[in-house]
């Protein structure tokens, strides 16, 4: 998503694993991004899935005393392979997980973090978050991707005509 549609301004602003997308790369990449530029704010984007595979290293991060800004999509699931078995297949099979109570867990690490319900809530959470100057921050966003399979019916439509 962020490939697609993040729009990107200066060089070196915008770290993607290209080729292999790996999962499990925001968080320690954005760790490492603080660490190498301490003045620049940092957001890093991640699925659920993706952030339960290195969730760790908050530890490392409010033991090195950096603040990236963590925002995770939740949907409970690998919602990108639920979406290719769906178009592929009409279903989706071993895809859903159960999440443990993310800020629970965060705060737990010694994190800043927060859950917004609606997409008001989303800018001044982010705000807070980045004034959090001493430890990283997560910003849980709740997400529902059935919007997903309304997108592809649309596209299919498109293209038929
Ligand atoms: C290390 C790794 N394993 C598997 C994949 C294949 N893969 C691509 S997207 C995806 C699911 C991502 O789930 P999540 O992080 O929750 O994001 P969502 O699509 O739900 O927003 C998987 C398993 C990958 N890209 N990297
Ligand atoms: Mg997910």
């Amino acid at each position: 998503m962020v490939a697609r549609q993040y729009p990107t301004y200066t060089p070196n602003s915008c770290l993607i694993t290209n080729g292999f997308c790996s999962m499990g790369i925001s968080l320690p990449g954005s760790i490492a991004a603080k660490l190498v530029h301490p003045d620049r704010r940092v957001v890093a984007l991640c699925g659920d899935g993706a952030f339960l595979m290195n969730i760790q290293e908050l530890a490392t991060g409010v033991r090195l005393g950096v603040n990236p800004v963590m925002l995770v999509w939740e949907d409970g699931g690998y919602g990108l392979i639920s979406w290719k078995q769906d178009i592929e297949f009409g279903r989706h099979f071993g895809t859903d997980f159960v999440n443990p109570d993310f800020v629970a867990v965060a705060e737990g690490f010694g994190c800043h973090a927060e859950r917004v319900t609606s997409t008001d809530e989303l800018r001044p959470a982010l705000k807070r978050a980045f004034d959090v100057l001493d430890r990283p921050s997560v910003v849980v966003v709740p997400v529902d991707y059935s919007e997903n399979m309304k997108l592809t019916r649309r596209l299919g439509q498109l293209l038929a005509h």
